[in-house]
């Protein structure tokens, strides 16, 4: 697939810009098994690349300009001034390329410009990190045209911090660790404290299982009020239990915390989703270190009712996909990403899958719910130069 559509994108770019890119970069967008709301209380994550990516087009230029182009959106080539980005400034799609820019710049890149031709193939919206995708495939191409020799945490600090600072969106680490780090055929266990990782063999089919990601068309963005809500609730109990993040309160300290935290009860749900959850990754990570696969799924089932009790960022059409999908044979599902919709995962046997996929697709259809798109997820490669 890369070199058609390296090919494909290199030609739109000469067409847009008149010459040849210096090269075509891949990032994909994730899907995360387990560890939601933890990376940014300093926790653990266990998210795998999907196939989907933002393919990037990419020439230097010395000039001080930064040119955009998505052959997704409407609007043409966006020219911007490199030494005018500024936070906050830019409401569209084109401040995360820029951000990236402005960050590297900021942490003293010597970027002077370029020409950039984007396409994705990852839904945006819907939970698997398109924005992260976009950031991963513009910060490594500056990389290597630079040649700058960051490594892909690095790059993935840097473009949360475009996302963070540049964008406005106060989103954790995990996204773009993963697309600029995860494996091929792996889940990346992930420390979003010090970003040390460890690739986990993740091949269901070998194993008679297969993953299924559920878009419920239910569309999300994390620079609404609501995520930042839960991360403030998040900080609020830290600093009320008197730690650094809530990664510092231990699984077997659950209950003395909460029990400090007194009638603060919006906190004390917050408090007891982050610590169970980050349990939860540590279980499933042994739980797969073992050979035990199937066993992820009751731990998956509890993450969702956590995230949907607890941390109450579900939304009926993610709470339809699990319900449905377990009553329908299914061995594990949760909701997965930021939440207020976007996408469930469904863990299933191999031979259940058709039956598990036609009883979601009719119980969103009895509902009146717009159809979900559902497709399997087999672990794919992280942000890399296909051309
Ligand atoms: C979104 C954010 F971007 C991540 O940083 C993470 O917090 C996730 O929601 C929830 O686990 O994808």
């Amino acid at each position: 697939m890369s070199e058609v559509v390296a090919g494909a994108v290199a030609e739109r770019f000469e067409e847009l810009y008149g010459g040849r890119p210096e090269g075509v970069w891949a990032a994909p967008g994730r899907v995360n098994l387990i560890g939601e709301h933890t990376d940014y209380n300093d926790g653990f994550v266990m998210p795998f690349a999907l196939p989907h990516v933002t393919v990037a087009a990419v020439s230097r230029r010395t000039d001080g300009v930064l040119r955009l182009h998505s052959a997704d959106i409407d609007g043409g080539v966006v020219e911007l001034r490199v030494d005018e980005l500024a936070p906050e400034s830019d409401r569209n799609w084109t401040a995360y390329p820029a951000g990236v820019l402005w960050a590297l710049r900021e942490a003293g890149h010597p970027v002077t410009g370029a020409d950039v031709h984007l396409t994705s193939t990852v839904p945006s919206g819907a939970g698997l990190s398109s924005s992260a995708a976009l950031e991963v495939v513009v910060a490594l191409a500056l990389n290597d045209l630079y040649e700058l020799g960051l490594k892909g945490w690095q790059l993935a600090r840097l473009c949360q911090r475009a996302e963070n600072v540049y964008v406005g969106a106060p989103t954790g680490i995990m996204d773009q660790t993963a697309s600029a780090c995860c494996e091929a055929g792996h889940a990346l266990f992930l420390d979003t404290r010090d970003l040390s990782q460890k690739q986990i063999p993740f091949d269901l089919a070998a194993e008679g299982m297969r993953l299924l990601v559920v878009d419920t068309q239910v569309k999300h963005a994390h620079s609404d009020g609501e995520y930042g809500k839960r991360r403030a609730g998040c900080e609020k109990g830290a600093a009320l239990l008197g730690v650094d993040a809530l990664r510092d309160v231990p699984y077997d300290g659950l209950d003395a915390a909460l029990d400090r935290l007194g009638d603060e009860e919006e906190v004390r749900r917050l408090v007891r989703h982050v610590v169970t959850e980050d349990e939860r990754v540590e279980r499933v990570v042994s739980l797969l270190e073992s050979g035990d696969t199937r066993a992820i799924g009751p731990v998956l089932i509890e993450g969702h009712a956590s995230l949907r009790d607890d941390f109450r960022i579900s939304c009926p059409e993610l709470d339809l996909v699990v319900d449905t999908a377990l009553a329908a044979g299914a061995l594990g599902a949760r909701m997965t990403g930021g939440g207020f919709g976007g996408s469930a995962i469904v863990l299933a046997e191999a031979a259940d899958v058709d039956t598990v996929t036609k009883a979601v697709q009719e119980a969103f259809a009895s509902a009146d719910f717009t159809a979900p798109r559902v497709f399997e997820a087999v672990p794919a490669a992280g942000a890399r130069r296909i051309s």
